[in-house]
């Protein structure tokens, strides 16, 4: 096998491999506070959020789970909807729980100066693991609205003192192979001091949490510039890093198409990623996308998506590391840099659409979904009745 041959049997293989989860909320109708614009076909239930998230792994290939949000996601019977999953090619992936859409929450959830409050909220992250138990879900993915508006509104270091606690009681409750992915963002819908705003709070919460506790990187959940690669670089290091939720952005937290606004962004994480030999599903980064389509197709948007998030990695994993250290130990920054934008300026789409090919798959995912029929056939099937949407 030449040195080429080599790259490209392990490029396939590792393409093969990757996993990418879908998320519920994405097929659900969504909008910003001016408007929700409802589209048609969208899912009035879980059970059909499942079915449009298998038809998205039936396309690509690599999406083969999906994440749930407790309570937009509830049914009785969890089980039941694992099992729908599995007939449907997928499986439930991590639980994500919502502790931001109750009045009693105004002042914060478990960070509320109220204890009464903070029981409520614990008590619904403790449901959410009693929900993994029912769905086989790995992973409890908890990201907290708490925070506050005005200064002096309460006490910084006692609402971090009722986050610790929170969190203790919920890992706690962990059983063995879960985990929890502690997620932060900047700001919104607190202005002045969230209880969770950077990669630091979140790791330094895990870290006196234990093992299981994970940070989780949501690449929209950052000031404008922050140099997100580096993030996921020291927590790879650190052996905390959970795993992303995907999404793109412009301005603040936009919930675009991963890899839409910045793909260059997107490949420099997943360097880092390939760098730390951590895209095999064993280093236990999860790759789940959270986003929503406002005013694009939902299905073909999470297609789309997928295949942004393989691209780049396909794109980092051609990156040539030997070329690269060499350039980096002979301290020649242009040949350094060169090495990482040759493999950027590569044109992946055929490599991908051969992978696919031999997989059995239609080369080309969207054109295959369009051709389906499916999108027909749901407009026609779920008209009328309540269509799910972000707060329902
Ligand atoms: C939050 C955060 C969470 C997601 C919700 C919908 O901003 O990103 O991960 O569950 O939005
Ligand atoms: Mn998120």
């Amino acid at each position: 096998m030449t040195q080429s041959e080599a790259t490209r049997d392990r490029v396939e293989q590792a393409l093969r491999a990757q996993r990418i989860e879908t998320a519920s909320w994405a097929f659900g109708n969504s909008g910003t506070r001016f408007k929700v614009f409802a589209q048609e076909g969208v899912p009035r239930d879980p059970y059909e959020k499942v079915a449009d998230a298998a038809v998205v792994h039936r396309f690509t290939g690599v999406a083969p789970s999906v994440a749930l949000h407790i309570p937009w996601d509830r049914v009785d019977d969890y089980a039941d909807l694992a099992r729908h999953a599995k007939e449907q090619g997928v499986a439930l992936g991590a639980i994500n729980a919502n502790v931001f859409q109750d009045d009693d929450y105004k002042l914060g959830s478990v960070t509320n100066p109220d204890p009464g409050v903070r029981r409520k909220a614990v008590d619904h992250l403790l449901e959410c693991v009693d929900v993994m138990d029912a769905t086989g879900s790995r992973d409890l993915k908890l990201w907290f609205s708490d925070g506050i508006n005005y200064p002096g509104q309460d006490d910084v270091r006692a609402r971090q003192d009722r986050l610790a606690e929170a969190l203790r009681e919920a890992y706690d409750r962990l059983g063995d192979g879960q985990r929890m992915l502690v997620e932060y963002k900047l700001f919104e819908p607190a202005f002045y001091a969230t209880d969770v705003p950077d990669w630091g709070t979140a790791y330094a919460h895990c870290l006196q949490l234990g093992p299981k506790a994970q940070v989780v990187i949501d690449t929209g959940h950052h000031a404008p510039g922050t140099n997100i690669e580096f993030i996921v670089a020291v927590l790879l290091r650190a052996g905390k890093l959970g795993g992303f939720d995907f999404n793109s952005r412009f301005y603040a937290d936009d919930d675009l198409m991963a890899g839409a606004a910045d793909p260059f962004q997107l490949f420099r994480i997943m360097h880092e990623i390939v760098l730390a030999d951590a895209l095999r599903p064993e280093a236990g980064v999860a790759f789940m996308l959270d986003q929503c389509h406002n005013i694009e197709p939902k299905i073909p948007a999470v297609i789309r998506s997928v295949m942004n998030v393989q691209e780049a990695t396909a794109k980092a994993l051609l990156v040539d590391a030997d070329a690269l250290a060499a350039a980096q130990r002979a301290g020649d920054v242009l040949a350094a840099n060169a090495v990482l934008m040759d493999a950027y300026h590569t044109d992946v789409r055929p490599l991908l659409a051969e992978l696919r090919a031999d997989a059995g798959l239609d080369p080309d995912p969207m054109g295959a979904y369009a051709r389906s029929g499916y999108f027909e056939k749901i407009r026609a099937e779920r008209a009328g009745g309540r269509q799910a949407g972000w707060d329902a």
